[in-house]
């Protein structure tokens, strides 16, 4: 079964005014984009309704982050519930940022996972090694784990409403890209996990990202590695070369 080729763009805490905002999405609206590519675009929590209501309709918005509660005591936080009420179909979770700079574990990006799936929302799940991993040849066991915490209380949820993005840490932000080969080695060892775990039908049909300094000058050639179904695009996707990522296989 083919899968679409989907590309997020991850504003991450960008762009800082809302006149920028303006400007940035003004420019996504103009943009000749491929038809057949599914796009999302997170752009931070305080931009998702003025976002939702100014994007064109062939762009789906997501958020960067929520909590696993519906609603109460939890300062600073977002529920899976209010954006699905808000209209939001998509949230990022597990982001390496989230795990490193905010401490988030495995474990609680499981449970965020399973609320977010269980509110309605579709989840593009965030997992990847670090240099330090990489080298000591450990990717598919750092990638494993991180997939394992969602596995472990997802084995029942619709796996069609998760998408998996492989972002080595390494190349996050650092202009340093994975080759081809990495990236699709990497992809075809998350594919045959979920084989293994789940099912082989969710490993074939599951969507898996690259992420990691993807530009126009790299996505052409990532894109035509046979596991990897798309991009999840930071600094590049506040940028008019964002187009041409969306356009890497028309
Ligand atoms: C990885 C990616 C988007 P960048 O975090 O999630 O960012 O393309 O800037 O490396």
């Amino acid at each position: 079964m083919a899968r679409q080729f989907f590309v997020g763009g991850n504003f991450k805490l960008n762009p800082a005014t809302l006149s920028a905002k303006d400007s940035l999405i003004d420019s996504l609206n103009k943009a000749d984009l491929d038809p057949s590519a599914e796009v999302v675009i997170a752009p931070p929590a305080l931009y998702l309704l003025p976002v939702l209501s100014s994007v064109r309709k062939d762009i789906k918005v997501a958020a960067q982050n929520c909590y696993f509660k519906e609603s109460g005591a939890f300062t600073g936080e977002i529920s899976p519930k209010q954006l699905v009420d808000a209209g939001i179909p998509y949230v990022i979770l597990g982001h390496s940022e989230r795990r490193t700079l905010f401490h988030e574990t495995s474990a609680l990006v499981a449970t965020k996972t399973r609320a977010a799936i269980d509110a309605g929302l579709k989840v593009i799940l965030c997992i990847g090694e670090t240099l330090e991993q990489r080298e000591a040849g450990k990717t598919a066991e750092v990638c494993e784990e991180q997939l394992k915490a969602v596995v472990d209380v997802t084995k029942d949820a619709d796996w069609s409403k998760i998408v998996i993005a492989y972002e080595p840490v390494w190349a996050i932000g650092t202009g340093k890209v994975a080759t081809s080969a990495q990236a699709q080695q990497a992809h075809a060892d998350v594919r045959a996990y979920l084989a293994k775990v789940v099912s082989p039908a969710v490993a074939n049909s599951v969507q898996i990202l690259y992420g990691g300094s993807v530009t126009a000058a790299n996505c052409k050639e990532l894109a035509t590695q046979q596991d990897v179904d798309g991009f999840l695009v930071g600094g590049a996707s506040l940028k008019p070369e964002f187009a041409d990522i969306i356009n890497a296989r028309k």
